[in-house]
């Protein structure tokens, strides 16, 4: 029996997966799963761009041991990160991380100069200062020679597809995390490359998810001893890949992809490019099959993995689980924040960073680790259901509940404190939404499945979906005031 192979990149970690469908359900199994740890030079930040590769290899090799064949390949990951190609076909240096500081100041001035009103309107793209376009106007203006001699822009699937294939395309739901595609004209703005003065040119072709782009390449195949397996571009992004996979069995419904970001919102079937929606700074990212994803992007359990970090190079590490017990042991309702405050972005210390937050707002800061994870955990559930309104605001629609998938769900008190804020269910599950969503668009593209709403009603029925009736409605609702006046979020 053959397996689909799902390469799927999170932020925080990687993992390869294997999906069959046996019996009318999705077999999972994870082949392969290793941290992906940032690196610092000096000031600059990067990916380690060949180690990723390596474990791409590594996880066709250990397919290869346990003689398992692979029909087919698709990879997605994070979004806005890239790399450039020179003259020769080879990778310019390495891929920056989107939280390098090299756009604090320039994404001020790109905004100023090309103004809101345009970006907004030519993209459609909620504003942050990782977004691709302040990276590459950061490159331009600081006379980068890798962008002098690129001849070709690969966002880092892609990139990693051109090393498995040999050829180079960008595709659609990861380009429109750029905020440099256009979603009406269905291609790159060439208005924005001008205003940064970037050459449109390098960033190629766009392909749809689902496009087959070619097979292993000769030299990948004599190099691991594996047949020309068939590589396709599926929803690259991964939070596209995840909506894929959200269990719904109706068009209207609410999501929240939970891990290092979290990402709530709805699927329509056009970008929503209104006054309101750019004031309320939404995002339309592409999806699947001629949807959006009106959403918004919240910081997420990024705050968690850093104050973990910060822990752990002082000497005390803590277990994901531990830390979740701790937060049910300290008090509730302690402090409150917005975890998407300019301080979370990339500090230093993570706890020191929440210590400042509770300064400058005159609130006493958390003086243990439950406290401080039990702060990030309420205020994540309470900007969900900030964005959840704004969500139904701006879709004109009321939903019954919200479905949360990614690697946050194993976080039970997350996915009950956002039910108790939200005051509708949570239904949680699959926590692979990523990996999956990837494997759906590969069976769809090969006919194995025929539309995505078969495939999400075959999610439903692979995986256990896990239910949170919301509790404690009135301390909730009164804590959420608390949490608008001292965030001071109209
Ligand atoms: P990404 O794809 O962005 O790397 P994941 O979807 O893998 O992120 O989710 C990672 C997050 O999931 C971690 O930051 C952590 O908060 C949470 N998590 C992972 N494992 C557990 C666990 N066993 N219990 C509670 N939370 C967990
Ligand atoms: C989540 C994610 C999110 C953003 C961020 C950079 O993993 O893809 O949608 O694009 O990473």
């Amino acid at each position: 029996m053959t397996h689909v192979l799902a390469f799927d990149l999170g932020a925080s970690s990687g993992r390869a997966m294997l999906g069959r469908i046996e019996n009318g359900k999705i077999q999972l199994e994870e082949l392969h799963r290793f941290s992906n740890d940032p690196v610092a030079i000096g000031n600059r930040l990067h990916w380690d761009m060949l180690r990723l590769l390596q474990e791409l290899k590594q996880s066709l090799l250990k397919a290869k041991h346990r003689g398992i064949a692979i029909s087919s390949i698709g990879i997605d990951s994070w979004g806005v990160d890239f790399g450039l190609i020179g003259d020769n076909g080879e990778l310019l240096g390495n891929p920056y991380h989107y939280r390098d500081a090299h756009t604090n100041d320039v994404y001020e001035e790109v905004v100023e100069e090309l103004t809101y009103d345009e970006i907004f309107h030519r993209t459609g793209i909620q504003f942050m200062s990782i977004n691709t376009l302040y990276h590459l106007a950061a490159m331009k203006r600081a006379n980068s020679p890798l962008l002098k001699e690129a001849k070709h822009f690969l966002m880092i699937p892609a990139l990693l597809r051109y090393f498995l294939t040999g050829k180079m395309h960008n595709e659609f739901s990861l380009a429109t995390t750029t905020q440099l595609f256009n979603p009406v004209s269905n291609d790159w703005d060439e208005t924005l490359f001008e205003g940064i003065g970037v050459d449109r040119n390098i960033m190629g072709t766009v392909v749809e998810p689902g496009t087959r782009v070619g097979e292993l390449r000769e030299s990948i195949r004599t190099e691991l001893g594996v047949p020309a397996v068939p590589v396709y571009a599926v929803a690259e992004h991964d939070t596209g890949s995840a909506v894929a996979a959200v269990p719904a069995l109706a068009p209207s419904f609410a999501y929240l992809s939970c891990g290092t970001w979290s990402l709530i919102g709805t699927e329509v079937g056009s970008p929503v490019l209104t006054e309101r929606a750019q004031q309320l700074n939404f995002t339309n990212e592409g999806g699947v099959y001629g949807t959006f994803r009106l959403l918004k992007n919240i910081m997420g359990l990024w705050l968690l993995q850093e104050c973990r970090r910060a822990w752990e190079r002082e000497g005390v590490s803590y277990t994901f689980p531990e830390l979740v017990k701790l937060a049910g042991d300290a008090k509730p309702f302690a402090f409150f924040m917005d975890c998407d405050d300019d301080l979370f972005l990339q500090p230093a210390h993570m706890p020191e960073a929440i210590d400042t937050y509770c300064a400058r707002t005159g609130q006493q800061a958390p003086d243990n680790p439950g406290a401080y994870v039990r702060g990030i955990l309420e205020n994540l559930a309470f900007k969900y259901r900030y964005a959840l309104e704004q969500t139904e605001e701006l879709a004109g629609a009321v939903f019954e509940g919200l479905h949360m998938v990614g690697g946050g769900i194993q976080n039970t008190l997350l996915c009950q404190w956002t039910a108790n804020a939200i005051g509708k269910p949570v239904w949680a599950g699959p926590v692979e939404g990523s990996a999956i969503g990837n494997m759906l668009v590969q069976w769809i593209a090969s006919g194995e499945l025929n539309d995505i709403w078969e495939a999400r009603k075959l999610v439903r029925e692979s995986f256990p979906i896990e239910l949170y009736e919301p509790q404690d409605a009135a301390a909730w609702r009164t804590a959420y005031e608390d949490f608008r006046l001292k965030t001071k979020l109209a």
